[in-house]
This record gives structure tokens, sequence and C-alpha cells, in this order.
């Protein structure tokens, strides 16, 4: 494992900033405070600096440890977490753990101005009078876009489980630029792109985002049938991963937990731990079994194009019926209800894609459903839906979620037991079919503490590569220095390469990650500017820099430019309502700007090339600094703008 993780680490290319600041000096002792730099060459549309190690790169120098990365060595990995009731997508590097940035999307964002600048606010929708629709959200899951059954780098999809929206980080920039808001639904928990066309052999990269909803509500819901609890029903929804609008949904019995898809684009599955509709905690658990539900994709898609469909309420996605009732028939059904033990949590399928497995909860137990035999139920070749069960292990208290190695094991996390266990599929299979010298548990290993999702490297593609596991913990008490009544999660780095589990590291996470992914680093291409010509609103010359009067309405177009804004000063009246739009001309990388207005309420950044602006009504008269929040320059402090209002 070490050898070639070590192999790949290039040393960290930090010419261009030094570049910049040599360049920068120039420009200052030169032209003072002239907007300067435009002689900088710099090439801008350079490979990125992580696809691949350099030529000849040497071994990193580790510092005892073949899991730290040394000062100026690249990580071999990205992980991507959900941020949970933070609202925000989190970016690291692996082996270190070292956090790189926060990515916003349900939250406001003073940093980056999310929430603030009106291109953001277009992204999360806003009420009649401008104001964000929502500023709170609680990402749960997190999923990148497939093609080939692996991960192309493209997008990442995130859920709100509080406001019932699904995300689209784009990751090139790694920033948010769709949201869609689910209809009919409440609890919108699990999440999971497909990862091929059921039907079009020829589309074999992710083109669905699945979403189950875990909470049931009356349909519509709109103040009618408060009372008729037994008629509450949930939804599973499918939108575009490329519109994202919801394509459509399905009425089902039960609820969604977690959401898993087949490598052939056939099936998704989503566990459901209430069966039993219903609204109390011990209505929830009042059944002895509860379910993993499968549908079918390319049968509920061609229901969709014949018009089997039905409407709520004002919205107009179609519903297709795929309760038990509706569906008795195997050879036309579009769902499969297979009985597993009580209140199930996590559903995760092997990356050969054969098994899906069910985490227990409440049942002691993992439950393993084969595929092809999910298939076979609904060409009508099997009895019952419980036949696709191949394997049933024991496997400790409050299993969670299930990850792989990609050598036919699986690490399933006890919550309870504060453990991961590490279990043989063949094995669990075998004892499932009475042979009682079947090994099943290969391995358990105690975290710190209460771990709810682990995940491996590349666990979740068919490039599974079986190195690490990271197990986030929801509690760690004492592995930190105290901060406070609210301690930091642990996520702990588990080196799984051989026989037994090894924990490498503990990383303090600030709260709450769920659900995360580990990537292997050249799979992501982050640009390094933005396109100029991408924004419509960009100010791509200082001549069209200034303030523009139509009625009360001005708007006062900006340029920035290490280390200083096109207009010292700008003048507006009170009662205006003023749009600022700001275009960072710098093309160096990392050269951001901040824009923040004194008494305001503005903060936001623009990065090289980038264009933003922010809408506001100037009801205070007077002189208010504006000031770059961003350290660029050497002259950073002295980098400002004075907007006056007149009384
Ligand atoms: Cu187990 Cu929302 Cu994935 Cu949290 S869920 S742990
Ligand atoms: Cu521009 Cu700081
Ligand atoms: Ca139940």
């Amino acid at each position: 494992m070490s050898q070639d993780h070590n192999q790949s680490l290039a040393p960290m290319p930090d010419t261009g900033r030094r570049r910049f600041l040599n360049t920068a000096a120039v420009s200052l002792a030169g032209a003072g405070l002239a907007v300067g730099l435009a002689a900088c060459k710099q090439d801008a549309t350079a490979t990125p600096a992580v696809a691949g190690a350099a030529p000849g790169a040497a071994p990193a120098a580790h510092g005892g440890s073949e899991y730290s990365v040394a000062p100026g060595q690249l990580d071999t990995y990205y992980m991507f977490s959900s941020a949970g009731h933070a609202g925000d997508v989190r970016v690291f590097g692996l082996p270190s753990g070292r956090e790189f940035k926060r990515i916003p999307v349900f939250n406001t964002d003073c940093m980056i101005g999310w929430g603030i600048t009106n291109e953001s606010k277009a992204i999360i929708g806003t009420n009649p009078d401008g104001t964000v629709k929502y500023n709170t959200g609680d990402t749960h899951h997190l999923h990148p876009s497939y093609t080939d059954g692996t991960y192309d780098g493209k997008y990442l999809f995130v859920n709100d489980k509080i406001n019932c929206r699904l995300a689209r980080v784009r990751l090139d920039t790694m920033e948010c630029d769709k949201i869609a808001q689910l209809p009919n639904i409440q609890g919108f928990h699990g999440t999971f792109p497909d990862k091929r066309d059921p039907v079009d052999s020829s589309i074999n990269h992710t083109t669905r985002v699945f979403c189950g909803a875990e909470f049931s509500v009356p349909l519509p819901n709109f103040g009618k049938g408060i009372d008729d609890v037994a008629a509450y029903r949930s939804l599973f929804t499918c939108v575009d991963a490329e519109s994202m609008e919801v394509r459509w949904q399905v009425l089902i019995d039960g609820n969604c937990e977690l959401v898993a898809t087949s490598y052939d684009g056939k099936l998704a599955a989503t566990t459901q731990y209430n069966t039993e509709m219903g609204t109390s905690f011990p209505d929830m658990m009042s059944a002895e079994w509860d379910s993993c539900l499968f549908f079918n994709i390319a049968r509920i898609e061609q229901a969709v194009k014949d018009g089997k469909v039905k409407t709520y309420g004002d919205s107009k996605v179609p519903v297709v019926d795929g309760t038990k009732a509706a569906n008795t028939d195997p050879k036309t059904a579009f769902t499969c209800y297979v009985p597993i033990p009580k209140n199930p949590h996590g559903v995760n399928i092997s990356p050969d894609g054969k098994y899906y497995a069910c985490a227990g909860k409440l049942s002691p137990s993992g439950s393993l459903i084969e595929h092809e035999k999910v298939l076979k139920w609904f060409e009508g070749e099997l009895k019952e839906p419980r036949e696709t069960v191949v394997a049933e292990p024991d496997l400790g208290l409050g299993p969670l979620h299930t990850a792989f190695d990609g050598r036919g094991n699986a690490y399933t996390t006890l919550f309870l037991d504060s453990q991961i266990v590490k279990w043989s599929i063949d094995g669990a299979i075998k004892a499932y079919q009475g042979d009682k010298n079947a090994t099943v548990v290969l391995d358990r290993l105690d975290v710190h503490y209460q771990p709810g999702h682990g995940f491996t490297s590349m666990g979740e593609t068919r490039e599974c590569d079986g190195k690490f596991l990271v197990s986030d913990n929801k509690f760690s008490k004492d592995r930190f220095l105290p901060v406070g009544p609210l301690h930091p999660e642990t996520s702990q780095l588990i080196d799984i390469s051989g026989d037994k589990m090894v924990i490498v590291h503990d990383n303090p996470v600030s709260s709450e990650p769920h659900d995360s992914i580990i990537i292997r680093r050249e799979i992501i291409r982050p640009v390094k500017i933005y396109n100029l010509d991408d924004f419509p609103n960009a100010v791509k010359e200082h001549k069209d820099s200034g303030v523009f009067r139509d009625g009360n309405k001005v708007t006062v177009k900006l340029i920035s430019q290490a280390p200083a804004f096109s207009l010292p000063e700008f003048r507006v009246k009170k009662g205006d309502e003023v749009t600022i739009v700001l275009t960072n001309l710098d093309k160096i990388e990392d050269l951001t700007h901040g824009f923040a207005i004194q008494r305001y309420n503005i903060n936001f950044i623009v990065n090289p090339q980038e264009t933003k602006s922010v809408t506001f009504k100037a009801d205070k008269a007077g002189v208010f600094w504006c000031y770059c929040t961003h350290f660029c320059h050497a002259m950073h402090m002295e980098m400002r703008s004075r907007m006056i209002v007149e009384a």
C-alpha cells in the first residue's frame, strides 16, 4: 500500500505564487497604485497541478510515518464530506486528513458571499422581495457522477434533508451550480446517482439522481387530511442530472432511507425502516420485518412515457404508483419489497455489482441481497422477494453502513459496539447455506466512538482499491483537547490493506459529517481561474467601469486588479437600489479579492476572472468605505473604494 501511494506524491508546485509576488513587487515599484499587473504573462490554461505526478518525483519524505504527508507534498486522495446540519460540503486530503475547503451549498457563507451575491441567491432561490428562500440545510449524502462505473470528476450531488432539495456541485470549480426543489415530500435523505442507462447501453454515465423521502405526509399537503395519518405517504424521486429538473416520482408503501444504484443501471434500492407507516416511535418499531425496496427503472420510465401517472396539488411531476397493491404481478411490477429484519439503515452495493448489503441497525445483522436474483424476481422467476436474500450474518450491535475493499470483504460500522466489523461476503453466503465451517467475521476494530458512515478509497466504484477506510464517528469525547461542550467528531483513517485493520490517525472534524467519498486525486481536474466570458455581466475593460443610473436604480460597474478597484469612489443617492457588479480582471492563480461595504452587510469574494454582483438599498446617507477583504497583495490594506451616499 505505502509504496505506490508514496511514489505518486509530487512536490507541490509553488512557482505560480512566487512569480506573482515578484511581479507585484515590480508593479508597486513602478506605477505606484495604478491598476497594474497587465504585464504578467502567466499561462492561465496550464494543466492542473494535481493531474498526475511530476516526472521523476521523488518518494515523499515521511516524517516517520508512511501515512503522513510531509510539508510541500500533496495528498493521494480527495475526500469529500457532507457536513450535516452545517449545510455545506467539505474537501479534505488523504492520507493527511487536512481540510482544504468548505463549499457552501445550503448554508450562508460570508467569506465567499454565498447567500449574499445575486448569483448565489439565484441558485438558492429567492422570495418575491429578493431575500433567499432558505438559509439552512442538512446534507447527509454526497455522491459524484459516474462514467463506466467509476467517478468522472464532473459533478457531486448532495441532499438537503430539511428543505427537500438536491444540489449539484461542479467538481472543476468546486462550487454549487444548481439546486432542485423536490415536490410532495419531506425528509429527503438517501441520494445516489445512477451509473448507466437501464435501456440504452451507449449511455454509460450518470443521467439521473435518485432521492429517498424518509417522512410521510398527506398528499397533497395543503392543510387537508392532516388527521388521516394512515393515508400519509412517501415518494421516491428521480432528478435529471444535467437539467436538474425533477423527472418523476414513485408512490410507495413505507418510507425511504438510504439509496443505492446498480452498476447496470437497471435498479435503484432504498432501505425502509418504517414499513409500518407509523407516526410514533413505538409504531415505527412494531414490525419484526421491514424492507429493502427495489425500483425497476426502465418500467417506471415506460409508464411515465405511456402517461400512466398522476400528479399532486400544483406539482406537475408525474407520479407512478409503486405501492404493493398496485404491483402484485412481478412481471409488470415497478417495485419489489424484499423483507429484511427490523429497522434497517444503510444499503451499499458491492464494487463487483453483485450484492446489496443492508445494515440492520435495530437487528444485529446484515442482509445481503443478490442483484441477479432481484432481476429474476422481476422476470417472475422467483416465488417470494425474500428469496433474493443470500446471506444474513450476525455482525454486532447497531450496524449502520457497509463499505468494501474489492477483495471480497465488507466492513460494517457498528454504532452501539463502537466498532468496524470486517466480514467475508463468500463466508456469509456459505454460512447462510448451512456451511458450519464457513468463517464470516474476519476482524473487529474499536473506533472512537460510535461510527456512522464508514467508506473506503474508491469503494463505491468498480475501481475500489482496498487501501483505506475512514470511519466518521459521531462522538470524540476524550480524543482531542476539549473545546467546550460541543466536541468535534472523529474521522479515523484505517489501513485496510492487510488482514487486520489498523487505525493510522485521528482527525477532528467540525460537526457533523455524515457520508463521504474518497476519490483518487487524478480524477479531479480543477480549473485554475475562471473564464471571463462565462459571466454575461462581466466588466471586461476599464472604459466600461463607472456608475450607471436608470431612475432610482443604479449599477456600479467595478474592476478589481491588484492592488486597486477601478473606481476610488462612486456616488449614489439615498433611497437608490444599488447593484454592484465586480469583475476580477487579475489572471493570476490564487489572486482573489474581496469586497465589503462598511455598515451595509455586504461581503463577498471574486476569484481571478470571475464576476459577481450584489443588490441592496442605499438606505443610509454618508461615506462608506468599501475594502478588499481577501489578502491579495502587499498593498491589500490600501485596496479600497468609497461609496458616497448623498442625502
Ligand atoms: Cu447514517 Cu443520513 Cu447516511 Cu448519517 S445517515 S450516519
Ligand atoms: Cu485585493 Cu486584498
Ligand atoms: Ca420498522
